[in-house]
């Protein structure tokens, strides 16, 4: 190496060595940039200078390797130096608010389209509290909440999954009705004649309070039931399917045939998957809902997906429900209230407390 320095300078670094007959063959660099490298043929390790060309043996390419190699490590180490104390959470900060935002948001199970979405509507942050107020302000007014009193009809229909609170939102609805109007100004129709004891429920509700049910299955059976009620506000169950059947929109297809106002409400609830929800309002074409209604809210792991659900599918929430009860555990929708407890489910697993109950004037 000393001979090598002193025939090539303090710089000089040794690529490479190979024993050539009697002789040893050092490949050294003294400017890796431009790849100059001498090969100096040395006997018994007695260093003899010689040619200060490239060696055949040693191409260029070898030489950068070699060099990039070396700046690889390098980089390494910075790299590990840089982040070796941190935890991711300080990562994304540091990569500014915009980025803890976005995490933020998908772990609240929104997805990256309307994430994405509701970063690009912010105006320019610099302070990350600033803007997960302005953010969560501005998924709070996507969700279009509605009292349901603001839907002009006196014919509302239910529709939804199976086992996702449609039986209990009409006995909801129609319980607030009858405390408001009376029972005589209240009747209900179910459509569901699919599963054995599917209508016993809605039959004990209507028997309690005193108001009429009748059970429907074509347009000519719905025809009657109304006739027979009119001058009240109807509701209609329906029956659950799974979000692939034809029937749920053979249902909406009857009561839409009518050509009466309607109220058309899907009930999603809060505890299925995202995907669930998502495929379920896919059945309806994007103006047939008048709103939807989020279930079992008390229930969920997490309310982002529901919530990316309704938007996306341009749908007024119009309340929630939050428990078995009949009629408390419906509330009035609130996209801030929502908004709070989906950010709290993100946060901690645990329910949160319940919201206002759905008041209904007069
Ligand atoms: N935890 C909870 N359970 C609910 C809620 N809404 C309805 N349920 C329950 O879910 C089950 C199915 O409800 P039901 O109204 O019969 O659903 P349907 O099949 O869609 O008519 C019943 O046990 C209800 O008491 C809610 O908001 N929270
Ligand atoms: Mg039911």
């Amino acid at each position: 190496m000393a001979q090598v320095r002193a025939e090539l300078g303090a710089d000089a670094l040794i690529l490479a060595n190979k024993r050539v007959g009697g002789q040893i063959e050092i490949t050294a660099a003294v400017d890796v940039e431009h790849a100059v490298a001498t090969a100096l043929p040395a006997r018994s390790g007695n260093v003899q200078p010689a040619r200060r060309s490239v060696s055949a043996d040693t191409p260029a390419n070898e030489i950068q390797l070699k060099a990039l190699e070396k700046e690889l490590d390098r980089l390494r180490g910075i790299l590990e130096k840089e982040l070796g104390g941190r935890n991711w959470q300080e990562a994304t900060v540091a990569r500014g608010p915009l980025s803890a935002l976005r995490q933020r948001l998908l772990r609240m199970g929104l997805s990256r389209v309307l994430a994405g979405e509701l970063l690009d509507s912010l105006p320019s942050i610099e302070r990350l509290d600033k803007g997960w107020q302005l953010i969560q302000l501005s998924l709070a007014e996507r969700l279009q909440a509605k009292h349901i009193e603001q839907i002009p009809g006196k014919i509302t229909a239910v529709y939804g999954g199976t086992g996702v609170g449609k039986t209990s939102t009409v006995a909801r609805l129609a319980g607030a009705d009858i405390q408001r109007l009376g029972p005589e100004m209240v009747g209900l129709i179910t459509l569901d004649n699919y599963r054995i004891g599917a209508q016993e429920q809605l039959a004990s509700f209507a028997d309690t309070l005193g108001i009429p049910l009748f059970t429907a299955n074509d347009r000519q059976s719905l025809s009657l039931a109304l006739q027979k009620m009119q001058g009240r506000r109807i509701y209609i169950d329906t029956a659950g399917m799974s979000q692939h059947d034809a029937r749920l929109r053979g249902q909406y297809a009857l009561i839409s045939e009518l050509r009466k106002p309607v109220r058309h409400l899907l009930v999603l609830a809060a505890s299925a998957q995202a995907s669930q929800c998502r495929a379920l309002a896919a059945n309806f074409s994007p103006r047939a809902l008048s709103g939807a209604i989020i279930s079992k809210v008390d229930e969920a792991q997490s309310l982002g997906g529901v919530l990316d659900v309704v938007i996306s599918a341009g749908l007024p929430v119009l309340a929630y429900s939050s428990g078995q009860r009949i009629p408390d555990d419906l509330c009035e929708a609130d996209g801030i209230e929502l908004v709070r407890r989906a950010v709290q489910l993100a946060e901690v697993s645990g329910a949160s407390p319940a919201g206002r109950p759905l008041r209904f004037a007069g």
